[in-house]
């Protein structure tokens, strides 16, 4: 069902504060930010190899990042899998018996579709499925 592990969210209060660290000490490669709207958050890519972290910044205080950020600080906000068919995947999670945040995919950041599945069913680990197209994300 899963083609890899698409990116990691990481929650920060400050996207400009946290970028020095990715970009700078790091060296990852900085693909830009975009606001998400529907998510109330920005989100910023970095890249090295395949391989993403998304920094999720708040964009107001009702935002869940914002809530996750007042209990736990920043740090580690979830693990996002890349899928094929994100409807399939639901269907497949669902009929499991797994406890979805979206039973009905919504869209992400850079064009991506995509539905979390709610901690509890997870192990405490935030999971979103992703379904990505070729050079967009
Ligand atoms: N990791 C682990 N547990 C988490 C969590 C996280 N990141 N965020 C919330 N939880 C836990 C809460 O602590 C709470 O646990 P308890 O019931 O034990 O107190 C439980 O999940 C429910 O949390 P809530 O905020 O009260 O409930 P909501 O249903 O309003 O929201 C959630 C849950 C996880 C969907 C939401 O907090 C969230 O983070 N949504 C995703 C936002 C996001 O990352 N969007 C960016 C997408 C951009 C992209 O990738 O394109």
């Amino acid at each position: 069902m899963l083609t890899k592990i698409n990116h990691i969210g990481v929650a920060v209060s400050s996207i400009e504060e946290a970028l020095p660290y990715y970009r700078d000490s790091l060296g990852m490669t900085f693909s830009g930010t975009e606001e998400v709207p529907s998510q109330l958050v920005k989100v910023a890519f970095l890249s090295v190899g395949e391989s993403k972290i998304e920094l999720l910044e708040p964009t107001s205080p009702e935002s869940p990042v914002a809530k996750f950020l007042e209990k736990n600080g920043p740090g580690v906000h979830h693990v996002a899998y890349g899928v094929e068919d994100i409807e399939a995947a639901i269907a497949k999670l669902l009929a499991q018996g797994t406890r979805m945040i979206d039973a009905v995919a919504r869209n992400g950041a850079h064009g991506a579709r995509i539905a979390f599945i709610h901690p509890k069913s997870s192990g405490g680990v935030l999971t979103e499925l992703c379904e990505v197209h070729e050079g967009i994300h």
